[in-house]
C-alpha cells in the first residue's frame, strides 16, 4: 500500500485559540464516566512530577480518542504494574496536534493517527521508541509495520493501537424508509455529497465529522481532485459541493455519531467504519437493536491507523514502554478489538479475535479493499489553513 510523506503541518490560528480557551474535547478519570473538559482543561491536565533521578513514580498519563478501550484494558494493566493511569480522550486529531505542539502536555502516552504522528515526528515531539523495553513487537503483523514505515522509516516511533477507515455509515431501515422507491445510488458517497439523496435523508437526520482534514481527502476524490491537492481551487470545488448538501446536514460530531446511530437519532453519518460496526453493538445491548452498517464504498475511504507514541517531554517514558508492550500483548489487543469493533495489527491475537468481528469484512478489509482506500497523508501549513477556513464556513453554512 503507498502512503504519502508530505511535509508537516503548523497550528492554525483557529487551534491555537481553541488551545487556549482549553477547547480540548473529552476526558474521562481511568474507565469512568465521560466529562466535558472544555475550559476546566488547564486545572486537568496532569501534570505530575516524575522525580528528579531513580525510579519512575507509577503513574501513566494517556491521551486517546475516545471509545477506544475495552472495560478491562486499564485496570487489568494497573493491576500488573502497580501503575496508576489518568486517561482522557479526545475527538480530532487537530485537537491533539494543537496540544502537541504546544509542548508540556502532562502525557506519557499520545494517540495520533500515524499521517499527524509523522508531523509530530518531524517538529521533534516524539520520542524514539526502546526496543529492548517491548519484547511482545513480535506479535506485530509485518504488513502493518511496513505499512506504517512509509511514515515512520524503521518503525521507531509510532506503534499501531487499532486502524480503521473514514467511510459513510448507515441505519439500512430507516435509509430504506427515507429514499422512498428511490434506490441506493450506485457510489453510495452520494448518500451524503449528492443533494438528491441528502433531501431526502434530511429527514431521518445526516451527521458528518467535526474535523476538515478527515472529510476533505474524500470530499477532493468525489470531485475528482488529488486528495492532497495544494491547489486552493481543488479545495473551492470541493467546498461548492459540500454547500449544496449543507442544509441537509443535521450535526456535525465525531465521537457522537456512536450514540447519535445507536439511539436512532440520525441515519446516515459520515464518519469512522469501527464507530459504525460499535454502534450497532450498543444498540443490541441497549436492545434498539438498530441495524447500522458501515459501507465499503466503490469509490473508497480514507484509511487511519492510531499509532502510540511517546511525546519527547513525557515524564513517565519507562511507563509509557511497559504500557506499549502491555497493549501488544496478544489477548490485550483483541480484547480491544472485541471491545470497539476496530481492527488491530496484531498477528498474535487474531486467534483470540471473536469469529463475527474477525470475519467481518467491514472490520478487516480484503486486501483488494484497503487499495481502494486513500492513504494515510498530509498537506502543507498553508493547505491546512484553507481546509480549516471553508469547513469552518460550510459547518456554519455561510
Ligand atoms: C474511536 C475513534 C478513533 C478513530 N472511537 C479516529 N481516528
Amino acid at each position: 500500500m503507498r502512503f504519502l510523506s508530505n511535509k508537516h503541518s503548523a497550528p492554525t490560528i483557529k487551534l491555537m485559540l481553541a488551545l487556549l480557551f482549553g477547547i480540548t474535547g473529552l476526558t474521562i478519570a481511568s474507565c469512568g464516566q465521560k466529562t466535558e473538559d472544555s475550559a476546566k482543561s488547564a486545572d486537568t491536565t496532569p501534570n505530575a512530577a516524575a522525580p528528579a533521578t531513580g525510579e519512575e513514580e507509577k503513574i501513566l498519563n494517556i491521551y486517546n480518542w475516545s471509545d477506544y478501550l475495552a472495560e478491562d484494558t486499564i485496570p487489568n494493566f494497573e493491576k500488573e504494574t502497580g501503575i496508576k493511569v489518568r486517561y482522557d480522550i479526545f475527538d480530532s486529531n487537530e485537537i491533539l496536534h494543537a496540544k502537541m505542539i504546544a509542548k508540556n502536555t502532562g502525557y506519557d502516552i499520545v494517540v495520533p493517527s500515524s499521517n499527524w504522528g509523522k508531523m509530530q515526528i518531524d517538529g521533534g515531539l516524539i520520542q524514539k521508541l526502546d526496543k529492548s523495553k517491548l519484547p511482545n513487537w513480535k506479535n506485530l503483523d509485518p504488513t502493518v509495520l511496513a505499512q506504517l514505515a512509509q511514515l515512520d522509516p524503521g518503525n521507531e516511533h509510532l506503534v499501531d493501537w487499532l486502524w480503521s477507515y473514514t467511510t459513510v455509515g448507515i441505519n439500512v431501515d430507516k435509509v430504506k424508509t427515507a429514499l422512498g422507491d428511490m434506490p441506493m445510488p450506485e457510489n453510495t458517497w452520494d448518500l451524503v455529497f449528492d443533494p438528491k439523496y441528502t433531501s431526502k435523508l434530511k429527514s431521518c437526520g445526516i451527521s458528518m465529522l467535526d474535523a476538515p482534514s478527515e472529510v476533505f481527502p474524500i470530499a477532493l476524490r468525489y470531485v475528482h481532485k488529488p486528495e492532497f491537492s495544494l491547489v486552493e481551487a481543488d479545495y473551492k470545488a470541493a467546498f461548492d459541493m459540500l454547500m449544496k448538501v449543507r442544509p441537509d446536514i443535521k450535526r456535525f460530531n465525531s465521537g457522537g455519531q456512536i450514540e447519535d446511530l445507536a439511539s436512532g437519532n440520525i441515519c446516515v453519518a459520515l464518519g469512522w467504519a469501527g464507530d459504525f460496526n460499535l454502534a450497532r453493538k450498543r444498540s443490541i445491548e441497549n436492545k434498539s437493536e438498530q441495524n447500522i452498517e458501515a459501507l465499503v464504498t466503490k469509490m473508497g475511504g480514507y484509511m487511519f491507523m492510531d499509532t502510540m507514541a511517546i511525546p519527547t517531554d513525557a515524564k513517565h517514558p519507562n511507563n509509557a514502554h511497559k504500557f506499549i508492550n502491555y497493549v501488544l500483548d496478544a489477548k490485550v489487543h483483541a480484547g480491544l478489538t472485541n471491545a470497539v469493533t476496530y481492527a488491530n495489527p496484531n498477528k498474535a491475537a487474531t486467534e483470540f479475535v471473536n469469529p463475527e468481528i474477525r470475519n467481518n469484512k467491514t472490520i478487516f478489509l480484503s486486501d483488494e479493499d484497503v487499495k481502494n482506500l486513500i492513504p494515510p497523508g498530509n498537506v502543507d501549513n498553508a493547505t491546512r489553513r484553507i481546509e480549516t477556513r471553508l469547513y469552518t464556513q460550510f459547518k456554519t453554512g455561510t
